[in-house]
């Protein structure tokens, strides 16, 4: 029997734990507080995990971030160095981000935005036609999420680019990399959406010079981290009436304060980190086959490079 240590931040781990028992009855997950000989767990499920986590599993030798994003691990100053770690890839999330990003595109194209604006002043006015075609969709990171969110797309017809470290060959879809590509990426685009890791390179990219260089009534979604935008410049712009609306599902601070001026910005809509959620189903199943891989040594997919950060 191979016993597992279970922390979810805010979350039972019931649901999780009785998923794995179903697909992998050999695996003994256990939520953390209630293992009774820690010096004899090897593996960690966790996610967005305590030092305590850490302190408490001395002889970890690897764990499973039951998400994608893995900053909150990395940023752990009781993660041992030592310790392999593996993410999510996709885990039912992609379908739901393709969603996410689908409502929130047709809203801005098909001008709700406005419509709402027209509705309360009884104004009956019809926004200009625009074809699909000349509105230009740039995805911030084209990984497991924004990958297939530059496929889906194209079944709306729109314009759609990537930006990311390697070069990209995405059927219909222009491949801009690097820093020297990032100015023409973000001047071709009318809606930035953002799905990067969080790493020190992509902290803060969400910032008034780069912004600033998106065409005016551009607009911008964030689902990637909190710490990609600075919010005081999105607030300037959105102001100053360069940029046209704002989405965010992701925060420096979550649960966003109460008292957060966010809440209040007639040009931002938001979700509480809501775009995509890990589905029990794919991602135990995923977890599942790379903890027996690992175990017959071959190198499974979902492998974090701690030095590249994500
Ligand atoms: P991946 O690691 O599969 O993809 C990351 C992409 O970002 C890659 O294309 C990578 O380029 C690119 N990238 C990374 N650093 C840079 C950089 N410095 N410059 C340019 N491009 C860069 O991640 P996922 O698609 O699985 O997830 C992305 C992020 O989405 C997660 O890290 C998480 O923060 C967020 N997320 C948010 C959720 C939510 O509910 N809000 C849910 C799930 C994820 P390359 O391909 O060349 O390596
Ligand atoms: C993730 C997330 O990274 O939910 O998976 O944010």
């Amino acid at each position: 029997m191979t016993t597992c240590a279970i922390y979810i931040q805010y979350e039972s781990t019931e649901p999780w734990q009785l998923e794995f028992n179903r697909q992998f009855p050999h695996l003994h997950v256990q939520n953390w507080q209630h293992i009774t000989d820690p010096e004899q767990v090897k593996y960690g499920i966790v996610w967005k995990p305590t030092e305590a986590f850490f302190q408490r599993f001395p002889n970890l030798t690897t764990v499973f971030n039951l998400g994608a994003g893995v900053d909150a691990i990395l940023g752990n100053r009781a993660v041992p160095k030592h310790i392999d770690i593996y993410r999510i890839e996709d885990g039912g999330m992609a379908a739901q981000m393709n969603q996410y990003f689908s409502y929130f595109l047709l809203h801005y194209f098909r001008d709700m935005d406005r419509y709402q604006q027209q509705q309360p002043l009884n104004q009956w006015q019809v926004q200009p036609f625009k074809s699909a075609s000349s509105f230009s969709v740039g995805i911030l990171g084209l990984g497991q999420l924004g990958a297939q969110l530059a496929q889906h797309l194209q079944s709306y017809g729109f314009d759609v680019a990537g930006w990311s470290r390697s070069r990209k060959q995405l059927h219909g879809v222009t491949s801009f990399t690097g820093a020297e590509e990032f100015e023409p990426f973000l001047r071709r685009t009318n809606a930035l959406c953002c799905l990067l890791p969080l790493t020190p390179d992509t902290q803060g990219i969400l910032n008034r010079q780069n912004m600033s260089q998106l065409p005016k009534g551009a607009v911008v979604i964030n689902a990637g981290r909190g710490e990609h935008l600075v919010v005081d410049d999105l607030v300037e712009l959105l102001d100053e009436n360069h940029l046209r609306g704002a989405v965010l599902d992701v925060f420096e601070q979550e649960p966003l304060p109460a008292e957060h001026k966010l809440w209040q910005h007639p040009k931002i809509m938001m979700t509480p980190h809501s775009s995509a959620q890990s589905e029990y189903a794919p991602c135990v199943e995923k977890i599942g086959n790379t903890l027996q891989a690992i175990t017959n040594n071959k190198s499974p997919s979902g492998f974090v490079d701690r030095i590249r950060g994500y």
